[in-house]
């Protein structure tokens, strides 16, 4: 049964990882491509890259995290700029803003490398300025800017299943297909204008955060109202609220195993990014402001780097 589920996989069985990764047929660009960033999203993402016939140059802030994808056919870089001075188009997928201006704008940073012609794609999730700060220093030393940030989590990405959200320079996007095609399930090229995929993203995470943040109430509930929880998640995954998210998580918390699909630090970033933006054009945003006070709870006790499912220890303490 376990086996059968993709999020309660142990994250140590590699083979399982190698299992995952998509078989799709793409034609890969002839272009050099760069990728920073090999967390649980770029690791699946990478090495989709070079399933399909990509060439990629790799770079991690934890060097040791690059061993298995140099044995796979990546080149490594010494730094941010060594990458982006050698590749064509680079890509970046980190935890945060801070995470994304350390990689940018730091000593040996993707700005360093980037002169006339040189592409960059931000596919993390940070806020709008900070994506805005990106493109514009990019842009200011003759280089182009896609920003790219993805819905899915670790599976997906190991997948090749995520939905790419794009927005920014159209012809990097028709460079990027392959890319796109060897990552991602579809990817939507939402105009030029810099912060339109960010904004699609964080609502998307928004809903993702608040369902979450229910499902992890209605868990601590039932059992305090003394019903079956197992009852209960057979329940809602026979009614029309089952989809994946549902699920899957209401096995993570039957089975107690958060081990990080989507960490829960990185769902509660995102809600607090929502709540800056529904701030900024006075939309109230009541559900989702109640759903992020149960996710800092989670952190304070100490689940920030387990899965978002952990959030039901918030809800259940
Ligand atoms: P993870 O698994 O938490 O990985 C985070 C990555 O970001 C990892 O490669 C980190 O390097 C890197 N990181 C974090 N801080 C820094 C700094 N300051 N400088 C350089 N690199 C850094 O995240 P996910 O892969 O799940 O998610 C990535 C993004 O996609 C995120 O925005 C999500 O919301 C969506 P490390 O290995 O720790 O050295």
């Amino acid at each position: 049964e376990e086996e059968d589920d993709p999020y309660l996989m142990h994250e140590d069985k590699e083979e399982s990882m190698m299992n995952k990764l998509t078989n799709k047929a793409v034609i890969p660009t002839p272009l050099r491509i760069g990728f920073l960033g090999l967390g649980i999203m770029g690791q699946g993402m990478v090495m989709n890259l070079l399933r399909s016939g990509h060439e990629v140059t790799i770079w991690n802030r934890t060097a040791a995290k690059t061993r298995e994808f140099s044995k796979a056919g990546a080149f490594r870089g010494n730094s941010p700029a060594d990458v982006v001075q050698s590749c064509d188009i680079t890509f970046t997928c980190v935890s945060d803003s801070v995470a994304v201006r350390d990689v940018v704008f730091g000593n040996q940073g993707v700005l360093q490398g980037i002169t006339k012609g040189k592409c960059y794609v931000e596919m993390s999730t940070v806020d709008e300025e900070t994506v805005q700060d990106v493109a514009d220093a990019v842009m200011a030393r003759g280089g182009t800017f896609l920003e790219a940030p993805v819905c899915g989590s670790r599976v997906p990405a190991l997948e090749g299943q995520l939905i790419i959200l794009t927005s920014g320079d159209r012809k990097l996007y028709d460079d990027c297909y392959s890319c796109f095609e060897a990552m991602g399930r579809k990817s939507f090229y939402l105009g030029n204008e810099v912060g339109t995929a960010t904004r699609m993203k964080l609502i998307h995470n928004m809903l993702l955060g608040t369902m979450m943040a229910s499902l992890a109430e209605g868990m601590a509930l039932a059992e305090k109202v003394g019903l079956d929880q197992e009852d209960f998640a057979e329940v809602l995954s026979l009614g029309s609220l089952s989809c994946p998210t549902i699920n899957h998580k209401a096995q993570a918390i039957l089975n107690q195993r958060h081990d990080p699909h989507f960490p829960l630090q990185h769902q509660q970033k995102d809600l607090r990014l929502v709540l800056s933006m529904g701030d900024s054009v006075e939309q109230p945003l009541f559900l989702a402001a109640a759903a992020n006070e149960l996710y800092k709870k989670a952190r304070r006790l100490g689940y920030g780097e387990g899965d978002i499912s952990a959030v039901y220890r918030a809800a259940c303490s």
